[in-house]
């Protein structure tokens, strides 16, 4: 069986988009049919050469971290229990450990040291067909709409935010009385936003964006108030913070977007006490005055996409229709323009890879 598939042979340079022989699977593992495959600032960021020092693997590489679709074939020692069968719409958990270590056994692979991403290395997303161990296949019905374009995203962009979330309402930082802001409103802050109401216990929620238009996305779902922080300064940002929220301060930021500028401003809007869970990767190092952190108490969260547990909470979210989606489908054949395009921050909500 052919497939179509995007692939790297080099950084820096377009994906070649190739039709070759489909995987069969290996007896543990299931044969996914792609309907599904999310377009992560990170796919482009490891085209563009983010991780080449860390990644040992040999080219070609097809991208493709954020997948969901159906059953195609079950490998031979694949349980009965797993309750898999041909034509089950499932989602990939794409963080894969080796489950020897501590943080595989407390159930944290995405931490793995020796783990495997879905989308660094030979499969991913962005091919038709992706071999996938029984254990990170999660059933989800075809009801509603939750298709797999509207799942993929949930696997990356859907669960990073939660995640980071949870950590902040883990350590207090959340409740009524307290400012919390989403920075950053692209494929995670559009989830962010939607979790900022559901976890927060009633705190005000400001997003923090640097065009309209993605603060549209955001007061669609469900912000309090928005502010555009394009080319202002803190000493703006803050009047306007207060001017909205009758308060010149957050108690706790959410930063999706992972610039440095972003995480500057967090830290200067900070309250005594408050906490920052940086889920975004774009920029490599932030300074952060030393004595405000120590004297004001702020804590600061480094949070990584999430756990299957996690996930799994994402998707009851989404089940019970309580998750907005923003998706724009993409065909094949635009893959290296909506990557060019994901690079210039101009994707609204998640693009998604449709193999239609
Ligand atoms: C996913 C896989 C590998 C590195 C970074 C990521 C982020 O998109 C997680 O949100
Ligand atoms: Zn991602």
């Amino acid at each position: 069986m052919k497939m179509r598939a995007a692939r790297m042979y080099g950084y820096k340079q377009p994906l070649r988009l190739e039709e070759i022989d489909a995987p069969a699977p290996g007896p543990e593992e299931v044969l996914v049919r792609v309907g599904g495959a999310g377009m992560c600032r990170t796919d482009f960021q490891l085209v563009d050469g983010y991780f080449d020092t860390g990644l040992d693997v040999g080219f070609p590489i097809t991208p493709g971290h954020e997948v969901a679709g159906w059953v195609d074939g079950v490998g031979s020692a694949v349980p009965k229990t797993a309750g898999l069968s041909e034509g089950d719409q499932v989602v990939v958990f794409g963080s894969w450990g080796d489950g020897a270590c501590r943080q595989c056994h407390e159930g944290n692979e995405q931490l793995c040291a020796h783990g495997v991403w879905a989308g660094f290395g030979r499969h991913g997303g962005y091919q038709e067909y992706l071999p996938v161990n029984y254990r990170y296949l999660i059933k989800m019905p075809g009801t509603g709409n939750l298709s797999p374009d509207t799942l993929a995203p949930l696997t990356d962009a859907g669960l990073t935010p939660y995640r980071g979330l949870k950590k902040l309402r883990a350590a207090g930082h959340l409740g009524a009385g307290r400012t919390l802001a989403v920075s950053g409103i692209g494929g995670l802050g559009s989830y962010g936003v939607q979790y900022a109401k559901l976890l927060s216990g009633g705190a005000d929620v400001v997003a923090f964006a640097r065009s309209d238009e993605k603060l549209k996305i955001a007061l669609d779902n469900g912000a309090d108030h928005a502010i555009n922080v394009r080319d202002k300064n803190h000493d703006t940002v803050r009047g306007e913070l207060e001017s909205l929220t009758g308060r010149p301060q957050l108690d706790a930021v959410i930063e999706c977007a992972g610039s440095e500028d972003a995480i500057r401003l967090a830290f200067a809007l900070l309250a005594a006490e408050g906490a920052v869970a940086s889920v975004g990767l774009i920029g490599n190092r932030v300074d952060i005055p030393l004595f405000p952190l120590v004297a004001r108490e702020y804590t600061y969260f480094g949070s990584f996409w999430g756990n299957y547990n996690d996930l799994t909470e994402v998707l009851a979210l989404a089940s019970a229709g309580k998750i907005k989606h923003t998706v724009t489908r993409v065909r094949f054949d635009e893959v290296n323009e909506t990557l060019d395009a994901i690079a210039r921050g101009d994707v609204l909500g998640r693009a998604v890879i449709v193999y239609d």
